[in-house]
């Protein structure tokens, strides 16, 4: 494996940062999750922007324009050789020194590309369904960190998935402090009630993500009504379908939430519609490489 550097690419043995880089010290940068199917690159362009509307937003400069920071990528995933990949493209405020200034680092942000595969939930669970609880931790206030900012501080998530896994579940719902469904540790929520999508807005403590914006569109074309909604865990319990959507998990099917059984406890129609029409969608559309 070959891991892109700044320009360079390293063996993994040597794909090393200085222990000074603010990216490790302080969490302080940004990051996206990308994938590839069959050389394709899925919404390249809507993760470059992302990435990019972050670190605008923590006065992150990037050293590369964004169609750099494309070729880029595409260099790392034709190095690899990979049909399909699971990207991390990483951008750190770079070396500084033990004070959090981030003047220190200005002018050494650290670009990182590593082109690899992701497994999140086991596969069984695409077919079965998952079954998901509420956790204590609620999502970031927008107010402090915006969820938007997709930045390297991820322990707000990691808090969640830990009292996830302690209860023994894999994935946790986070409410926001309004007691409202945010989202979950790595995926977006959405609910089916009487043939109609709902999800919660991206306003409190939802990242916008891609993978929600292409089951929005998806919806439409094939319309299906869709709703961006504040949602109680009320309205969760009683729906007919449940599913998380993100780049790592694409579309999982949630058939228990909190002990409650959503719909006859199999994943529903929908969601398995939009499972298959997402799948379609990935072979065929996205950056050739
Ligand atoms: N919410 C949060 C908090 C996320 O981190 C999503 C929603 C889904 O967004 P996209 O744009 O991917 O549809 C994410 C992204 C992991 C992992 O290892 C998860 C994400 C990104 C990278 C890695 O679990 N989730």
């Amino acid at each position: 494996m070959k891991v892109y550097i700044n320009g360079k690419f390293y063996d993994k043995k040597d794909a090393k940062i200085s222990v000074f880089d603010h990216g490790l010290l302080y969490g302080d940068g940004v990051f996206e999750g990308i994938r590839s199917y069959n050389r394709l690159v899925f919404k390249l362009k809507e993760h470059i922007q992302r990435l990019f509307e972050s670190a605008h937003s923590i006065m992150l400069k990037i050293p590369l324009s964004k169609e750099e920071l494309i070729k880029a990528v595409i260099q790392t995933l034709k190095i690899n050789n990979l049909d399909d990949a699971y990207i991390r493209l990483i951008v750190t405020r770079g070396e500084g020194d033990l004070g959090l200034d981030p003047r220190k680092c200005e002018g050494k942000s650290t670009v990182i590309i590593i082109a690899d595969k992701i497994v999140l939930y086991p596969a069984r669970l695409y077919k079965e369904g998952m079954s998901i609880i509420t956790v204590p931790t609620i999502r970031n206030l927008p107010e402090a960190l915006n969820p938007q900012i997709k930045s390297l501080n991820y322990l707000n998530n990691i808090l969640a998935k830990i009292e996830a896994i302690n209860a023994g579940y894999e994935e946790a719902i986070m409410l926001d402090s309004l007691g409202y469904i945010a989202e979950c540790t790595g995926d977006n929520i959405f609910l089916v009630k009487n043939n109609q999508l709902y999800t919660p807005p991206q306003c409190m403590g939802t990242l916008r993500g891609i993978t929600r914006d292409t089951v929005l569109e998806i919806a439409k074309k094939n319309k299906i009504p869709v709703h961006e909604h504040v949602l109680t865990r009320h309205e969760l319990y009683i729906s007919d379908e449940c599913f998380l959507t993100g780049t790592a998990a694409e579309i999982v099917p949630v058939v228990k939430v909190d002990g409650r059984l959503i719909g006859d406890g199999r994943p529903g129609k929908i969601t398995l519609k939009l499972m298959k029409e997402f799948k379609k969608m990935t072979r065929t559309e996205g950056v050739r490489y």
